[in-house]
């Protein structure tokens, strides 16, 4: 490695130490993994790690090994956000709440479908930590069943494609949003293609006083059928289509942290093709996607820069 990249690294305060090290057992391409590990890095080494169950918990923790070098606690889907209000209350009686980092891992089935209610009850009560939400858009641990995070039209386990029924038939549950409307002070999206923009955003979420939620874009090679070298691509390939808008909400502020103008969006196909998950959609198809995707993009261009949520705390 050149000085240059090092005075860089430096400079951007990107650390070399690891929290989530090698020797878990992740599939080979895992962008969950590379989220999770970058996420970790960010927050530094006073840092307190609240899991669900899911890939990361099963790959990183299988008795009696562990690939954590920092406290890290397993929750079930349900009592995650719970257990990581408990933390937070004991922090506070200990008088180390300013000094420790509180963050919470949940993958889409635990975060958007069954750990939803503990989560919303934790962020209205003003509980302090970030939540980290690694979306890979279906149920992978289980064996790739649809989740309310996975996209339209895809194919999943239990969204088959056959003669009646082509893939899901519902749309993506617009999760950031629905989390921004709970008041809190800091929302943001991210994926492992932009890592200094996460590496700050996760830095800023910690710094937020109560609640912040970080909805992270986490390609899955087994269950979206793709090669196992394409997550850092198919990331970037996401903001650009804008598949998956790269923003912040600050003090219910949208803020784009990368916009992308209409006229210089990759066509969602260009996303689309190089995923099995897919492999089945007809050109109608492909343009209803499309037609979706500027629709969601368009809603967020109308609330940019206003007051588009009440921040309570
Ligand atoms: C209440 C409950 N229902 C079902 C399961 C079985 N289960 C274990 S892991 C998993 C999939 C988790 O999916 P997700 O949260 O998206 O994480 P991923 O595995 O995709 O990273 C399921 C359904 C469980 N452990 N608890
Ligand atoms: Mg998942």
């Amino acid at each position: 490695m050149g000085a240059g990249c090092l005075t860089e690294r430096m400079i951007k305060g990107l650390s070399y130490e690891e929290r989530f090290v090698s020797g878990h057992r992740a599939c080979a391409g895992c962008g969950e993994a590379l989220v999770v590990r970058h996420v970790v890095k960010a927050a530094g080494p006073n840092s307190i790690v609240v899991m669900a169950t899911g890939c990361m918990e099963v790959v990183s923790t299988p008795y009696p090994e562990t690939s954590w070098t920092i406290p890290w606690i397993h929750g079930a889907f349900e009592n995650n956000s719970a257990i990581a209000s408990g933390i937070d209350a004991a922090l506070r009686m200990q008088g180390k709440r300013d000094e420790t980092n509180l963050l919470v891992f949940g993958g889409d089935g635990s975060t958007f479908d069954i750990g939803f209610g503990a989560l919303s009850g934790a962020l209205e009560r003003g509980n302090k930590f970030t939540y980290i939400c690694t979306d890979n858009e279906a149920y992978m641990n289980t064996g790739v069943q649809r989740s309310g995070a996975t996209p339209f039209l895809a194919n999943t386990t239990t969204s088959p494609v056959g003669k009646a029924v082509h893939g899901k038939q519902e749309p993506k549950k617009p999760l950031p949003l629905i989390v921004a409307a709970h008041g809190i002070k800091y929302v943001a999206t991210c994926t492992p293609a932009n890592l200094y923009d996460l590496h700050k955003k996760v830095k800023k979420a910690l710094a937020t006083p109560y609640g912040s939620f970080i909805h992270a874009f986490s390609v899955c090679p087994v269950g979206w059928h793709t090669k196992s070298d394409v997550a850092v691509e198919l990331s970037r390939i996401a903001v650009q289509s804008r598949v998956f808008p790269l923003y912040e909400i600050e003090d219910g502020v949208l803020t784009f942290t990368q916009k992308i103008e209409k006229e210089k969006a990759t066509p969602v196909l260009d996303y689309l093709k190089v995923q099995g998950r897919f492999k089945h959609l007809k050109p109608d198809e492909v343009e209803k996607i499309q037609v979706y995707v500027d629709k969601r993009y368009d809603f967020l261009l109308e609330i940019e820069g206003k007051k588009a949520f009440d921040t309570l705390f």
